[in-house]
């Protein structure tokens, strides 16, 4: 939410990224359903590996990101993969991402299934 109120929408883009390099997807997921959810695996159809990463502040003040696991939904919650903060991480991208490309990730959850999301690539 923001101040107004209002739910912030998250831009749902790939960043581009060369052969061989990392980029992020970011977009939002709400778990629809009435049980609790967990996030089992995840994957894309350009990189070898495909991980969610959170962003942190190291303790000389700089930002860095890491693997986090065990994502953990409840009932109506909106998950949100964003610049700075949650996001999708690609790793070993194996075809130069340029605009107007187009990328699939998906989300496997124990309880909705599987959750396809088709991203365009923007800068
Ligand atoms: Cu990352």
């Amino acid at each position: 939410m923001n101040q107004n109120g209002n739910q912030v929408r998250v831009d749902e883009r790939v960043r581009p990224a060369a052969s061989g390099g990392t980029s992020a997807a970011y977009f939002a997921y709400t778990n629809l359903l009435s049980t609790t959810d967990t996030l089992r695996s995840l994957n894309s159809d350009v990189a070898k590996m495909t991980q969610v990463h959170e962003s942190y502040k190291t303790e000389d003040g700089m930002m860095g990101m890491r693997e986090k696991k065990d994502i953990v939904l409840q009932p109506g919650e909106e998950i949100q993969f964003k610049q700075g903060g949650l996001h999708i991480m690609l790793m070993g991208i194996e075809k130069d991402l340029n605009s107007e490309d187009s990328v699939t990730v998906r989300l496997n959850f124990a309880e909705a299934g599987e959750f396809t999301k088709r991203l365009p690539v923007k800068p």
